[in-house]
Formats: structure tokens, C-alpha cells, sequence
């Protein structure tokens, strides 16, 4: 359920079932950090975020232009498929859809691969991509965002797996099928929404 405050800029997304904890997984406080590799150091001039593939317009999105969208905080729970559900984190940035819509896909632009500084790649569909509640987020509880939990900018999805929550995001390539990313192309479910517990591509 995605609730739209009443002060405006702020999205409450603490489930999309009535079940705030999806099942088999188990509640903290911490956000542990999980990461494939070391951590990419990428100074905010420096970073880029490319938008390509199925679009009408290519996008190259500088941090300043970035600094310039409108800005959102999203207040949700982050489920990492191996098994731990880390709640109530608030994270502030620009909302994905609002972002990439600027690009205009294609109609048969149904998936994006998304890529990142240091090489990890995750793909899912664009709606999911367009969801109220994603964002590329450059804060978290107030504070800016850290290197090792993504900075500058991550891809937040709270509806699917950690996985799909991209950190130092660097492009976003539209594409008209869904091909497998980093953890997908290891037996990971295509999709990955933790309440129908869609961990693995069995
Ligand atoms: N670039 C990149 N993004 C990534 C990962 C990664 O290894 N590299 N791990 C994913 C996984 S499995 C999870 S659970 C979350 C963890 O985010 P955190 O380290 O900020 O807690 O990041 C996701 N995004
Ligand atoms: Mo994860």
C-alpha cells in the first residue's frame, strides 16, 4: 500500500501487502551492507547518470542537473532476499519515474538494465522502475548518502529484493525484453517481490 501524505513531497510505502514483514524474513534495525566487490569511490562531479536504449531523447544527467529535479523522501523498509528486512529507513531524492520519464521511452520499452560504477547490473520492468515509491536517492535519514551504502546516488525499489536497489548507479538503459543482471543471471528471480517470496528463478 502506497499512502501519499499530506505533506506532498513525502510517500509512505510500508508494504505492498497487508503484511508489513514479507514472509521468511526476519526484522532489524541495522542495514547491514551487501555488497559483490569492493566499494567504488565516485567523487559528485564526476558522477553521470546515462539514460539510452529505447528512448526517444538520450540522457546524460549531471550531478548539478540532478541537484535541480524535484525532490522527494520515500519512508519504507528494505527486504534483502537473504532473509533480513531492515525497517524504517527515509530516503530523499528524485523520484525514478519523474526522472527518466524526460528520456520518453518507447512504448515497447517494457524492461531497463540498470548498470553501476564497479560493474554490478540488475534489470526489472519499467513499471516496476515507475512505481510512486522509487527513487534515486542521495540521502538516507538525513544524512548524505555513503559511499558504502551507494553514494553519490542509488537506485531505491522497496516493492522488490535488495538486489534490485542498485548502488552507485551510472545508467539506465531502456530495452524491449528483460535480460538477466548480475545477481539474475545467478539463478535470481527475474522479478523479486518479497511477498510472493520470489527469490530464486526455479
Ligand atoms: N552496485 C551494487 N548494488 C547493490 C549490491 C551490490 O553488490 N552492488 N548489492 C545489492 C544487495 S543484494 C542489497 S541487499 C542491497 C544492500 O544495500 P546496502 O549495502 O546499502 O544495505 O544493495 C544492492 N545493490
Ligand atoms: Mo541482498
Amino acid at each position: 500500500m502506497t499512502i501519499q501524505s499530506s505533506s506532498e513531497n513525502v510517500i509512505i510505502d510500508q508494504g505492498s501487502r497487508t503484511e508489513r514483514l514479507p514472509v521468511n524474513q526476519i526484522a532489524t534495525d541495522k542495514l547491514p551492507i551487501m555488497t559483490y566487490g569492493s566499494v567504488p569511490q565516485i567523487p559528485q562531479d564526476w558522477w553521470r547518470l546515462e539514460v539510452f536504449g529505447s528512448v526517444e531523447f538520450e540522457l546524460e544527467i549531471s550531478w548539478d542537473q540532478f541537484l535541480t529535479q524535484p525532490r522527494v523522501a520515500v519512508k519504507t523498509d528494505f527486504h534483502c532476499v537473504t532473509q533480513w528486512s531492515s525497517m524504517n529507513h527515509t530516503w530523499e531524492g528524485v523520484l525514478a519515474k519523474e526522472l527518466l520519464q524526460k528520456a520518453a521511452p518507447i512504448v515497447y520499452a517494457k524492461y531497463v538494465m540498470v548498470s553501476c560504477y564497479g560493474g554490478y547490473t540488475t534489470s526489472m520492468s519499467a513499471s516496476d522502475l515507475f512505481k510512486a515509491n522509487v527513487l534515486f536517492a542521495d540521502h538516507h535519514n538525513d544524512m548524505v548518502l555513503p559511499p558504502e551504502h551507494g553514494g553519490p546516488v542509488r537506485l531505491i525499489v522497496p516493492h522488490l529484493y535488495g538486489w534490485k536497489s542498485a548502488k552507485w548507479v551510472k545508467s539506465i538503459e531502456f530495452t524491449e525484453c528483460q535480460y538477466p543482471g548480475f545477481w539474475e543471471k545467478r539463478g535470481y528471480h527475474m522479478r523479486g517481490d518479497p511477498w510472493s517470496e520470489e527469490r530464486l528463478a526455479l
